[in-house]
């Protein structure tokens, strides 16, 4: 196994003179048991506005179940790396997700002329890398691991801006045994448009699917549907889909009580549940909202009408 200790030093190495790549990556760390999840903060490599315009994974297969980048203001430490399972989080403020990376899955990239814009005026200060390691057997011999993800960024304004649009469910019941739970979130859209070109779905063991849509005039548009039980990446969204003001955005995550003895509640731990639909989308530069959520339950009424593949497990 190679030393990677000699690269762990944040490098930031220019191309030409607004072209520059970070390399965000863990300090050769060696995880004390199997599924341990470690974080470590990076703060954004320049005062000035910058924008990450590609994403490069540089993550050891053997060893990395899935690594997520977030941005915030204020990490839970800046000094070193820490354990960052269910306890200990991400930010002390509200974290963004901006990369996601899981094994087996594609990775994403952005559109041309996209780029998350980054820096002191963006409220995006530290970048957060997350790492959940798997099967530590692969540790026996010692090696550290320096995994983590290449940004290839740039100081010159671009056209438009990427940012997110999360859906989540924050007072799901599923009741054990119960062979169908549906947890459903719907909001008002009523801003500048976005166009949607990946989406994320997460939920713990129970989810089955979870489906994101755009409803504009009574007519319901799939964003996007997964399984939640396969790689948690983004996914390619369907392009033809754009949200705009007067639109409702609305998703479902479909759940089974089955094999539970008891009630499971959203919350933060592998036996609880979660249910989240993450629209990364590009807006013009000119009126850029970087992050929006929405944690309304919409109506029954509404979701009468939703298409029945959202209704549909997906098998894996
Ligand atoms: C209660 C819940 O659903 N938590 C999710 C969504 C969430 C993400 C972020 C909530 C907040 C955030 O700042 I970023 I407040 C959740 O924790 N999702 C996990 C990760 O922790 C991001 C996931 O993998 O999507
Ligand atoms: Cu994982
Ligand atoms: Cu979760």
């Amino acid at each position: 196994p190679s030393d990677c200790m000699s690269r762990t030093k944040q490098q930031q190495v220019f191309t030409n003179s607004h072209n520059f790549s970070v390399d965000i990556q863990m300090p050769g760390v060696v995880p004390s048991g199997s599924d341990t999840y470690l974080c470590m903060a990076f703060p954004v490599p320049t005062s000035q506005d910058a924008y990450i315009v590609d994403f490069i994974p540089r993550a050891s297969m053997e060893t990395v179940h899935h690594m997520l980048l977030f941005g915030c203001q204020t990490p839970v430490s800046t000094s070193s790396y820490w354990d960052c399972g269910s306890v200990q989080g991400t930010c002390e403020d509200e974290a963004s997700i901006i990369y996601a990376w899981a094994r087996n899955a594609p990775p994403t990239k952005l559109p041309r002329d996209v780029g998350f814009k980054v820096g002191r005026n963006s409220g995006m200060s530290y970048f957060v890398l997350q790492i959940h390691y798997g099967d530590v057997s692969a540790f026996r011999d010692h090696h550290r691991d320096c995994s983590g993800v290449a940004l290839r960024m740039t100081s010159k304004p671009q056209p438009f801006i990427a940012g997110i649009y999360l859906l989540m469910a924050v007072d799901t019941v599923i009741l054990p045994g119960k062979r169908v739970t549906n947890a459903d979130i719907a909001c008002d859209y009523t801003s500048y448009p976005i166009y949607p070109f990946a989406f994320r779905t997460h939920t713990h063991h129970l989810g089955k699917v979870v489906s994101g849509y755009r409803i504009r005039d009574g007519k319901w548009s799939l964003i996007g549907r997964q399984s939640p039980q396969l790689p948690q990446a983004f996914y390619p969204a369907n392009k033809e889909v754009n949200v705009k003001y007067g639109d409702t955005i609305a998703a479902r995550c479909l759940f089974t009580g089955e094999g539970r003895t008891s009630k499971t509640y959203i919350g933060g731990t592998s036996d609880d549940e979660m249910c989240n639909f993450y629209i990364m989308y590009y807006m013009d530069s000119k009126h850029a909202i970087p992050y929006m959520n929405c944690m309304e339950t919409g109506s029954r009424e509404l979701f009468q009408h939703i298409p029945a593949e959202a209704n549909t497990p997906i098998a894996v």
